[in-house]
């Protein structure tokens, strides 16, 4: 069991300190900050705006650096245990059904979103493309950020608000937050959402992911699993 947990490296020591420094709620620290910045430290605001996700969220990675999102270039690999292979561009996932969806976002660590407005794609969706064979019974989703790597069973990803989303708060996804897409499970911990997502693999045993190789649970209930212990 790691002791930080899953949060290791937001975007710096400074933003750090100023986003664990009394463990605001957005709603407070938005109230907190629209007093404290008047014009004359608008200096001063825009280095915090610079440096402290808006909104509530933390950025985080594992590696210290984020992907860069190519749009001719960035491919969504869906293989394993499939009919048919496929190989999504970024406007052929555009293409596909949209859907739309307000939930919040749990970390393991104990900050929540609440009130993310997420547009992207059902996986009953991206399933049916591929057809996986009567043997799957989970993806494993690769994030561009290695070794980052989670998986889910078919059954979770076909829970009525669980998607692969590309939008965020009405625009597309941002380069902190994952982009082009990431994985979406309100109902489990934010670590189970891979963030840069370039390949859904289906398979028939759940492999360990990131996380859970350093003692978290693979289901991450937010409230039933072993991630919340205080
Ligand atoms: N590739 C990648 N995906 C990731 C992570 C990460 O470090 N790398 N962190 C996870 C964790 S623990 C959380 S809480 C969320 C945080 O999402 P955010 O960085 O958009 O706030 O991303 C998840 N997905
Ligand atoms: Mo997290």
């Amino acid at each position: 069991m790691s002791v930080s947990g899953p949060d290791p490296r937001p975007f710096g020591r400074r933003a750090f300190l100023l986003l664990t420094a009394g463990g605001l709620s957005s709603f407070a620290w938005a109230g907190w900050a629209s007093r404290v910045f008047s014009p004359v430290t608008s200096q001063f605001s825009q280095l915090v705006a610079d440096v402290l996700p808006v909104g509530g969220w933390r950025i985080y990675t594992i590696s210290g650096s984020m992907p860069l999102f190519d749009p001719s270039a960035w491919r969504l690999e869906i293989d394993g245990l499939v009919k048919r292979p496929r190989s999504l561009s970024y406007d052929e996932l555009l293409s596909l059904p949209r859907a739309e969806q307000v939930s919040t976002f749990h970390c393991v660590t104990g900050w929540t979103v609440n009130g993310v407005h997420w547009a992207g794609v059902r996986f009953r969706d991206l399933l049916g493309l591929v057809e996986p064979l009567p043997s799957a019974h989970a993806i494993r989703f690769v994030s561009l950020e290695q070794p980052y790597t989670d998986s889910l069973t078919l059954d979770q990803v076909q829970l009525h608000d669980v998607m692969l989303a590309y939008e965020l708060d009405g625009q597309p996804l941002s380069r902190p937050h994952g982009s082009p897409a990431r994985v979406v499970i309100p109902e489990m911990y934010g670590y189970k959402g891979v963030k840069w997502l370039t390949r859904m693999e289906l398979v028939a045993a759940q492999p360990q992911g990131y996380w859970e190789g350093l003692g978290y649970d693979q289901d991450a209930w937010v409230g039933r699993s072993n991630g919340r212990t205080s």
